[in-house]
């Protein structure tokens, strides 16, 4: 079979990573076109990638003849129209969070793709290609600890970009726990509630960092997610799941683990998102390239998980400003195909 050739939009943090792990690590594909509304930034990394061109329109990169697939790691303001050009081109694309920026832009992404009767788009929730996390999911399909009954999350980071708000805070960081919930316990959240912490007196003014949310799913389950985006001291994920015949936990960050002659003992932590999900930015690239070598051009999470991480976001955004619990709006699965 010929190698995917593949249309990389976005050459920031993700998608520059994206084209380097295609080209030096995925079997199956090549990285053919290079875009990003930063010409320069494009052809510096363009000159990285061996037979890659830099195409400055991202409209003539998605319909150029020598992309069979796209990697859309654009600003989410984007999302939506390139989104569209890909369906309207049957083009598979891989798209970095969020699906698009708002609940009802989604659902009408969703809707098209429904309409042409194929799934095309896959969307970056990375973890649930995380090797722990593939792991805890075989463990809890595999029945042996019964039935999960609370879900504990912790997600932190080290430090955030200016700028990030409190409400990003949710759409961009939250999210991914989200994902995980609806991915573990496959089923949909229906409630969020945000509670706020004293701030951080080291995060930047305003910003109401950290939160505590709760999620309650359509059964009934709980999940609980500390998120604390400013800790000032490196990137930790941990989930543990707590079931009716015992509980499993990810994320402990332990490594090696060294005993020095002063008497200390320890080990590192991941310092950021891109050292801890290294491996499954990889494996979710190889499962994806993959599925549409095969046809089936999904391998992971689609426009409607995009969609519904959308919905859970913004009653959490609600939440947060409102200090009470917020029902989850989203429509119905109707679709036999999803
Ligand atoms: C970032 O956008 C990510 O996706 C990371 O996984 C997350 O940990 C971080 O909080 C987000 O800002």
């Amino acid at each position: 079979m010929s190698e995917l050739r593949i249309a990389v939009l976005g050459v920031g943090l993700m998608g520059a990573g994206h084209a380097r792990r295609i080209t030096k690590q995925i079997s199956g594909a090549r990285v053919t076109v290079i875009n990003d509304y930063l010409v320069e930034k494009a052809e510096e990394v363009a000159a990285t990638i061996p037979g890659s061109r830099v195409v400055a329109d991202p409209l003539d990169a998605i319909a150029a003849d020598d992309v069979d697939a796209v990697v859309l790691a654009t600003p989410g303001t984007t999302h939506e129209k390139l989104l569209l050009a890909c369906l309207e081109l049957g083009k598979p694309v891989l798209c970095e969070k969020p699906l698009t920026t708002d609940v009802d832009t989604s659902f009408e992404i969703v809707k098209r793709e429904e309409d042409l009767g194929r799934k095309l788009i896959q969307v970056g929730f990375m973890r649930r290609f995380d090797p722990e996390y593939v792991q805890l999911k075989a463990l809890i399909d595999s029945g042996a600890i019964g039935l999960p009954l609370i879900v504990h999350c912790a997600h932190r980071n080290p430090v955030v970009p200016p700028g990030f708000d409190s409400a990003m805070i949710v759409r961009d960081s939250l999210v991914h726990e989200v994902d995980v919930a609806r991915f573990l316990l496959d089923e949909e959240i229906v409630a969020v509630t945000i509670l706020k912490p004293t701030p951080n007196s080291h995060a930047g003014a305003g910003l109401q960092d950290p939160q505590l949310a709760l999620f309650e799913t359509a059964s009934g389950r709980l999940v609980d997610v500390e998120v604390f985006v400013t800790t000032g001291v490196a990137y930790e994920v941990r989930t543990e799941v707590v079931a009716e015949r015992g509980s499993a936990m990810i994320g402990l960050d332990v490594g090696m683990v060294r005993k020095s002659t002063s008497g200390a003992w320890g080990g590192q932590i991941a310092p950021g998102f891109k050292q801890r999900f290294a491996q499954a930015f990889t494996n979710e690239l190889q499962s994806w390239v993959d599925a549409v070598q095969a046809g089936t051009n999904v391998d992971g999470p689609d426009a409607w998980d995009g969609y519904a991480a959308a919905a859970v976001c913004a009653a959490g955004v609600r939440s947060l400003e409102s200090g009470v619990r917020v029902e989850v709006e989203m429509a119905s699965k109707v679709s036999a195909s999803r």
